[in-house]
């Protein structure tokens, strides 16, 4: 099945697709995590949380696989470079205690994905270091082992972690539906920026579409 998306139609394929949400966290989109610490509207990111939440019900109602990312750092910070660390100059910065617990770290409650997306068992949660979720990850090999071989991305940021991700996910032969709605930015215009690049150039780094375009096709049947 065909989903309506630029720069055109993006081909569907049910066995090797799966959904990867990324850094639906509580450090980026309540206040007072990493996101609040850099200096932003954490606000801005919360309109993604609606549709993302539909999508999500719809797809594990087809029974297609889902996937999640969170970044963060191991509680001793080993996996944390200087360069990242000192990034911002902010007051507050990760490893930090904040009204969450330690900044970024896993296994504080800043770091958790929000309840209205959280995974379910057997859905794979990929902790990353970085901004690409293939970085440093086994991320790759889940894939690999699934046959997975099209991702529809949603989370955010647009700009930062969901583009690094397609980027990465393109280079390694992916092809990657990314949505409109269920992804946001600090900075609108970075999204929308972000967006355009991703489907430039006949579709250069993938395909931009929206989530009620693809519960449309879920709920139709395979051809
Ligand atoms: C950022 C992300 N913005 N998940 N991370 O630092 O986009």
């Amino acid at each position: 099945m065909v989903i309506p998306a630029q720069p055109y139609g993006f081909a569907l394929n049910r066995s090797a697709c799966a959904l990867l949400i990324i850094d639906m966290q509580r450090d980026f989109l309540e206040p007072g995590g990493f996101g609040a610490a850099l200096g932003n509207d954490v606000g801005q990111l919360r309109r993604a949380i609606g549709p993302n939440r539909v999508l999500l019900d719809a797809w594990r109602a087809a029974g297609l696989p889902v996937l999640h990312t969170r970044e963060g750092h191991r509680p001793d910070l080993a996996d944390l470079p200087p360069a990242k660390h000192a990034r911002g100059n902010a007051a507050i910065r990760i490893g930090d205690a904040g009204p969450m617990g330690r900044i970024l770290v896993r296994g504080e409650a800043g770091h958790d994905i929000i309840p209205e997306l959280a995974p379910l068992a057997g859905e794979p949660v990929i902790d990353k270091p970085g901004k690409g979720a293939f970085f440093a990850t086994d991320l790759a090999a889940i894939l690999a082992h699934r046959g997975i071989r099209q991702l529809v991305v949603t989370g955010v940021t647009t700009e930062v972690c969901v583009s690094t991700t397609v980027r990465e996910a393109n280079d390694r032969g992916f092809d990657c539906l990314v949505l409109d709605d269920c992804t946001a930015s600090y900075t609108s215009a970075f999204h929308d920026s972000a967006l355009a690049m991703i489907a430039a150039q006949g579709g250069i780094f993938g395909w931009v579409g929206t989530s009620p375009d693809v519960i449309t096709a879920l709920s139709q049947e395979p051809s």
